[in-house]
């Protein structure tokens, strides 16, 4: 197996995953600021263009939440999804395909403007507005966590690696982080796995 990932950007959620699977697989870095993503070796990876992708036997896979589901399933071992009941296992996936699909583009519209409209007046006009609507977002997930420890209750599943990502870019002062303290407290739980620490050791990263 064989992992495409940027420093510090969501494949980290794939990334802390497949440690704790234990799985055997190398890492390889793909430069997004030098547009590596762009360039063709790495369109005949990932055709998005863009990183996580997981390159198995089978073949590769893209999407932060079909990877996850992917190691959970392949790796049973490691409990990382409540695997044969199809009503807990689908929670799960409502939750990462929130963050994928609500969560994350939210960020991509501080992070990449121009994904999303030309001029720096729309760029300004489309930053001012990502904190109120993190707050939306993030209002839904601090009321996820009454429950805790993890996500999901008592059990740690992937939906805990993939928010550890978002956790990580909410920490920005301007984003008003201090609105949720449980997602805080995820944080840090979070970072007191092993699995973490080796993850965000091989990205260069350091705890926050
Ligand atoms: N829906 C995809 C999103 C992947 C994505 O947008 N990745 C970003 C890093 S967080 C990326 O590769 N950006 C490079 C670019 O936009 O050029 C997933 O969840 O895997």
């Amino acid at each position: 197996v064989k992992l495409f990932y940027a420093g510090g950007s969501c494949a980290l959620a794939s990334h802390i995953a497949l440690h704790e699977a234990g799985a055997e697989f190398e890492a390889v870095k793909v430069d997004l600021k030098a547009g590596e993503q762009k360039a063709p070796e790495y369109l005949a990876v990932n055709p998005k263009g863009r990183v996580p992708a997981l390159v198995t036997r089978r073949g590769t896979l893209t999407e932060n939440p079909a990877i996850l589901h992917w190691i959970a399933v392949a790796f049973p071992n490691a409990r990382l999804a409540p695997l044969g009941d199809p009503w807990a296992m689908a929670q799960v996936l409502s939750f990462n395909v929130f963050l994928g699909s609500s969560v994350h583009p939210a960020f991509a519209h501080l992070f990449r403007p121009g994904r999303y409209a030309h001029g720096e007046a729309a760029a300004e006009a489309m930053k001012a507005k990502v904190p109120e609507q993190l707050g939306e977002y993030f209002g839904v997930v601090e009321q996820q966590l009454e429950r805790g420890p993890w996500v999901h209750g008592e059990a740690y599943t992937t939906s805990d690696c993939y928010l550890y990502v978002f956790a990580r870019w909410l920490q920005k002062p301007e984003l008003g982080p201090e609105r949720f303290p449980r997602v805080r407290a995820h944080l840090e739980r979070m970072q007191e796995r092993p699995a973490v620490s080796r993850a965000l050791e091989a990205e260069g990263l350091t705890a926050l």
